[in-house]
């Protein structure tokens, strides 16, 4: 498959292909030039083809520029969040290896990002490439194509890698089930630079020709009505939390352009599912993915209810549920999703004990416990590692628990995840004082802390204070505990 020519090179070039707040509305022949413009700045800053190059931004139609432009020269597109601290973007760079770099974060973020990446190709800057736009670069199906940051369980963050035939095997899947044509206009609330909003805002369109709004800054609830009630889309991808918060909307939003609504990224409670349809009358397709996968793998079909059901594979993918050891269970017992697909990625960067784990035998591993019926339908039943799923965002406790640990006046803490009134995972911080400090200043402090030393979607919903920290009769932790009685 020709990338560029695939997204960019087939369409009618005077539909418009996106929109957002700071270009307005850019057609696909428009998209097309800056792309083309964007490879002659690479090739005319001497970056190697093949190379990978990082790019730092919120959505806009100049991150997409910046991917296609990417791919137009043969090189990598690494996307990652403005969102993230410094240190977290400074180590996706030296991590990936990117030898250039694209940056539209806020100022002093920006700041410190210009300073400790300095050593590489700047490619943000005001000229674009003033020469001619050279011959689109065509990848072979094994070729690295894509990078995406997935958390770990230990908080440090890994580099997946996706091969070509990887994004092919996704447009054939979950794409051709999504089934989006030119008229489609598309709104996604999961942003480009993780795995779920990349194929929303960019590979399903662009491969059909369709239209994107693009939403920039903090999405909410609030924020997606307003888009649904003016930019009238007729396809919403976006995660439980967000449908809880429309339906709680309901007399404010306008729903009635949407043909269809994609929830995934998190478990979606059949109750929600069933709220959503029920007000707006749109059908919300549930679907289960990874970044190790590259997009959704089994969802549900708009047609077929089956409550309780997350869905069966998609087309090209096989589902099989495995013990620990890797050998398959019969239906109907729980066990590990593995998932055997043309989109399971290459592998991590530079993890080969990580990449052996995941990557094994009956595919990819993604993490989750499930069973399946004998129809094939697939039922989640919960994540196999602490890992917190955040509104589709996998944060590893120890991270927040860092932050919280990190700030004068905590002496213990522990963070764990609970479930809120809607079914929805939220993560919660216990803490400890050192003697003499009380709880309100404690709460104070730690919130000062989260907010400097953490992304907003990493942030605990809910700060509770401790005498001290359950354990169990060993002396360990008892996180059970925690998250069985709020708290201990
Ligand atoms: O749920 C996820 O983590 C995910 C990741 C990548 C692509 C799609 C999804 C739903």
């Amino acid at each position: 498959m020709d990338l560029i020519h695939h997204l960019v090179g087939r369409h009618d070039g005077d539909r418009v292909s996106y929109v957002d707040p700071a270009a307005g509305e850019v057609t696909y022949r428009e998209l097309r030039e800056a792309a083309g413009a964007y490879a002659a700045r690479l090739r005319d800053s001497g970056v190697p083809r093949g190379s990978r190059c990082l790019i730092v931004s919120d959505d806009s139609v100049a991150a997409v520029t910046a991917v296609l432009g990417t791919w137009w020269h043969g090189c990598v597109p690494v996307p990652v969040s403005p969102v993230l601290r410094e240190s977290e973007i400074v180590f996706m760079a030296k991590d990936s290896g990117a030898v250039a770099a694209h940056i539209d974060a806020p100022p002093a973020k920006e700041r410190v990002l210009r300073e400790e990446l300095g050593s590489l190709v700047r490619l943000d800057g005001a000229e674009a490439g003033t020469g001619t736009a050279p011959e689109p670069a065509v990848f072979a199906a094994d070729d690295e194509v894509l990078v995406q940051y997935t958390s770990g369980s230990t908080g440090t963050p890994r580099g997946v890698r996706h091969g070509l035939a990887g994004v092919a095997a996704t447009l054939a899947g979950f794409g051709a089930h999504l089934g989006l044509t030119p008229d489609d206009v598309v709104v996604s609330t999961a942003k480009l630079s993780f795995g779920y909003g990349f194929g929303n805002s960019l590979l399903f369109p662009l491969a059909a020709g369709a239209g994107v709004v693009l939403l920039g800054g903090a999405v909410d609830p609030y924020v997606v009505a307003t888009a649904l009630n003016t930019h009238r889309p007729t396809v919403l991808c976006s995660v439980p939390r967000v449908y809880a918060g429309l339906v709680a909307l309901a007399e404010q939003v306008s729903a009635g352009s949407l043909r269809r609504a994609v929830s995934a990224g998190e478990h979606l409670p059949a109750e929600l599912a069933e709220r959503f349809t029920a007000t707006f009358g749109v059908p919300l397709v549930n679907g289960l993915g990874a970044t190790e996968v590259l997009h959704i793998v089994v969802a549900t079909d708009p047609g077929r209810t089956e409550p309780g059901s997350t869905g069966r594979a998609v087309a090209g993918v096989e589902v099989t549920v495995r013990d620990e050891d890797g050998e398959v269970v019969p239906d109907g017992v729980d066990g590990r999703l593995h998932i055997a697909a043309g989109s399971v990625a290459l592998g991590y960067i530079d993890r080969p004990d990580a990449t052996a784990r995941t990557f094994a035998r009956g595919g990819a591993y993604t993490g989750d416990i499930v069973h399946r019926t004998p129809e094939g339908d697939v039922r989640h039943l919960c994540r196999a590692d602490d890992l917190l799923n955040l509104g589709g965002y996998k944060v590893s406790p120890a991270e927040i628990e860092k932050a919280v640990r990190g700030t004068e006046g905590v002496a213990d803490c522990a963070v764990v995840g609970e479930t809120d009134d809607n079914g929805l995972q939220q993560a919660i911080a216990y803490a400890v004082p050192v003697a003499g400090v009380g709880a309100a200043d404690l709460r104070q402090a730690i919130l000062r802390s989260v907010r400097a030393d953490l992304a907003p979607f990493k942030r605990p919903a809910r700060i509770e204070v401790l005498d001290q920290l359950p354990v169990t009769s060993t002396g360990k932790l008892a996180r059970f505990k925690l998250r069985s009685t709020g708290v201990a």
